[in-house]
This record gives C-alpha cells, structure tokens and sequence, in this order.
C-alpha cells in the first residue's frame, strides 16, 4: 500500500495529500517534522537524505520532493486529465507548478509571511517585503 510521510500541516504535505484524495488511493500516513520530528531518523534519512517531507513509499518506489511525487503519482495512478499524453498539454500544469515553487513560493516565503506576517511590525525590512512583493506580481 502506498505510505506517506509528513506533518499534515506542512504545504509541502497538503497538495500531495489532495492528490491521494482525488485520485481515492488507499495509503498509510505517518506525521513527521515539525513537533513529531522523526526527520533525522537514519531509517527516514535512507529514504530522503535531506530530511525533508514529504516522502512517499509506493509498492516500493520511494520518491521525495512534493512536485517530483505530485507528478510521479498523476503519472502512475492518474488518468489523461492529470498525466495527458501530450506533452505540451502536460506542460501546462508543469509550468505553474515549477513557477510556483522557484518564483512565486520564495518571494511569498521571504517578503509577505515571514517578512511580514511573521515579523514584529518595529522589526519589518520594508525594501525586501516590497521587493518580494514585485516579484509575485511582475513574473
Ligand atoms: N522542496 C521540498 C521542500 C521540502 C520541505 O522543506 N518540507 C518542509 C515542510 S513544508 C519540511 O520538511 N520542514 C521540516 C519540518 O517539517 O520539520 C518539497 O517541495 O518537497
């Protein structure tokens, strides 16, 4: 049966949790990280040697990596509306999910929810949280 690993609160975790939804597999969930910790356990640093969730074992393919799972799991167990043959149509979630995860997710990290939301108001760095913000709004 597939297992996945990861503290259902992490974002990394919720959209391969959705996915597992959608698609109605049978899986097993193990909460790790965060105030469960378990990431520095040798037997969950053989799987993902960065230590990171989430992970996921499937009949025995381990993948980590959130996008590398999301798309090794619509491939596998998906039908053509999440894995089409084309490529290009592929491309078209290939796309916004690369975006967000190497432009959109840092800029949104360092400058609105950290540097913002996380920040006592005396202590805010106004031309990185306005910086981040041109990011989001101009890539
Ligand atoms: N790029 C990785 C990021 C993995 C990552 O940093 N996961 C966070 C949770 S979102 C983590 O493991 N944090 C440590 C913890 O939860 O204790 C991915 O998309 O899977």
């Amino acid at each position: 049966m597939l297992k996945v690993w990861g503290r259902r609160s992490a974002f990394n975790v919720q959209k391969v949790m959705w996915l597992i939804g959608e698609l109605g597999l049978p899986h097993y969930h193990t909460d790790l990280g965060g105030a469960a910790g378990g990431l520095d356990d040798p037997a969950f640093l053989a799987m993902n040697p960065h230590g990171r969730v989430p992970v996921i074992d499937d009949d025995g393919t381990i993948v980590w990596e959130s996008h590398a799972i999301l798309r090794y799991l619509a491939a596998v167990h998906g039908d053509a509306a999440l894995w089409p043959d084309d490529p290009a149509k592929r491309s078209e979630a290939d796309r916004w999910m690369d975006w967000a995860q190497t432009s959109l997710q840092p800029a949104f990290l360092t400058g609105i929810f950290w540097g913002y939301y996380r920040t006592p108001e005396a202590q805010r760095d106004w031309p990185t949280i306005r910086q981040n913000q041109y990011l989001q709004t101009n890539t």
